[in-house]
């Protein structure tokens, strides 16, 4: 790979134009990386290949952050709460990171390793308008655009090349485009699939764009971590090192029925991609295509456990007010709620129930947690986290309303006109909720709905 002072290879010759090459050399704080290819030039290969780039923003909610204080910048900021709070850390600058500060460590780790750092509260609406205008940038590019999270998306270029040139020079723009319409930055990883392309992005931060030209993508992934690979956890990492996987590269010792049997189809379309085949579908999904949520969640951890069985329910409603009110944005009904419970010594259960029919009413979301915290707390012990979840949406709910007399359409009347006002004044204008004490935070689950872009369920 070559760095932003070094020469460019002369593949850049080849493949673009002058200016461009030009353009990268005069650019200083742009990072044009290029993993470099001993065989054809990118425009010579199958012309059913398809040019995907994702782009995550740098450092996102920190740089959100900035923007409202600019003395922020270039400084160690966490953000998340306070250093003394029980929350965990959302976000962390690169210069925190130098501290090993991450997201979701405790706050109060993150004081300890690095204690000059500066603390900042969450602004999520800041978050989700940025997304918004990540996302206006992003569609006007390509109209196949997949948000991933609220700072990622993918998006298919294929066959943009007479609109806005060849990958590199298209990604330049894209990268150009983004920090002068949201003032931030992001990093582009450009490849054949989606997951090269996130692996690739992340190589390129900060700030850079990464591109893995066709046909290099086995010499691109064999000596990468497997910890790189996006859905290889820590379990999953253990299991490889066990059987002496370090590295991407290690699956090629294997051969494809015990790497089937043993990771099932990840595995084994992992181990296709470390030796450059186009091996099956795994995490390449089309652009755009599967965008429905798979699960709404929201997390509350206390900044004191308690054992206030008001305390915990109040939370547990505003929990189903958020989960309810998402569901009611994206129009899904859920089927399955499910409640999670951490202790005060970390010991975490969660527990899920099946309804008769699928809801979006915050009631019907509390009583369901409700009743499986009822069921399963163990009376007296101090709770740290709280978690409401939905999940096997449907687009409607069969439940019959008429031998209730209309009371779920009243609800659901009710409620329709309190997302309308927290639309207007904000989150916490209208709840249910009686006294929360203390601030409230929520961590949205991953793979959330409700980002910029993504899909409504049919009516
Ligand atoms: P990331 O893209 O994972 O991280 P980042 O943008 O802060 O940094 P990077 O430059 O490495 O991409 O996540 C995007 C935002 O999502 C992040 O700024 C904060 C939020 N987030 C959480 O709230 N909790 C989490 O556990 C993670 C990973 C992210
Ligand atoms: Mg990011
Ligand atoms: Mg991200």
């Amino acid at each position: 790979m070559w760095g932003p002072s070094t020469a460019l290879p002369s593949l850049l010759d080849v493949n673009f134009a002058q200016d461009d090459a030009a353009c990268y050399r005069r650019n200083s704080c742009f990072s044009a990386d290029i993993i470099p290819s001993d065989n054809l030039p990118w425009f010579r290969m199958s012309t059913s290949l398809k040019t995907i780039f994702h782009v995550d923003m740098d450092a996102f909610f920190v740089s959100v952050e900035e923007l409202f204080d600019p003395a922020l910048k270039g400084k160690a900021v966490v953000v998340g709460g306070q250093r003394d709070e029980r929350g965990v850390v959302s976000a962390a600058s690169y210069e925190a990171r130098k501290f090993a500060v991450h997201s979701a460590m405790p706050l109060r780790t993150a004081a300890k390793l690095c204690p000059h750092a500066i603390f900042v509260n969450g602004h999520p609406e800041r978050y989700h308008e940025c997304s918004e205008k990540v996302y206006r940038v992003l569609t006007s590019f390509s109209p196949l655009v997949e948000m991933a999270s609220i700072d990622e998306a993918y998006l298919d270029m294929t066959g943009t090349a007479r609109l806005h040139g060849p990958p590199l020079r298209a990604a330049h723009a894209l990268h150009q485009r983004i920090k002068s319409d949201t003032q931030l930055n992001c990093s582009i990883g450009i490849s054949s699939s989606r997951l090269i392309s996130k692996v690739s992005s992340a190589k390129a931060k900060p700030h850079g764009i990464l591109w893995v030209i066709p046909g290099q993508e086995a010499k691109f992934l064999a000596p990468l971590d497997i910890r790189d690979i996006p859905g290889v956890g820590k379990v999953t990492e253990q299991n490889l090192q066990a059987l002496g996987i370090h590295r991407v590269g290690d699956l090629a010792r294997f051969d494809d029925a015990f790497l089937a049997e043993h990771f099932g189809k990840w595995g084994l379309a992992l181990a296709g991609k470390a030796r450059g085949e186009d091996a099956g579908g795994w995490f390449d999904t089309e652009v755009g295509v599967d965008t429905d949520a798979k699960s709404i969640s929201h997390e509350h951890t206390y900044n004191e456990d308690t054992a206030d069985l008001e305390q915990i329910e109040s939370t547990l409603m505003r929990l189903s007010e958020m989960v309810g009110r998402r569901l009611r944005e994206s129009r899904l009904h859920a089927r399955t709620i499910q409640l999670k419970l951490r202790y005060k010594d970390f010991t975490t259960i969660t527990r899920a129930h099946s309804l008769a029919a699928a809801t979006q009413l915050d009631t019907e979301i509390f009583e369901e947690a409700r009743a499986l915290f009822r069921k399963n707390w163990r009376k007296g012990a101090q709770v740290r986290l709280l978690g409401v979840h939905a999940s096997s949406f449907q687009a409607e709910s069969k439940q019959e309303d008429l031998l209730e007399g209309g009371r779920r359409q009243r609800w659901q009347q009710a409620l329709s006109a309190a997302d309308r006002l927290r639309d207007r004044f904000g989150e916490s204008s209208v709840s249910l909720a009686s006294g929360l004490k203390g601030g409230f935070r929520e961590r949205i689950h991953e793979n959330p709905a409700g980002l910029p872009g993504k899909g409504k369920a049919q009516d």
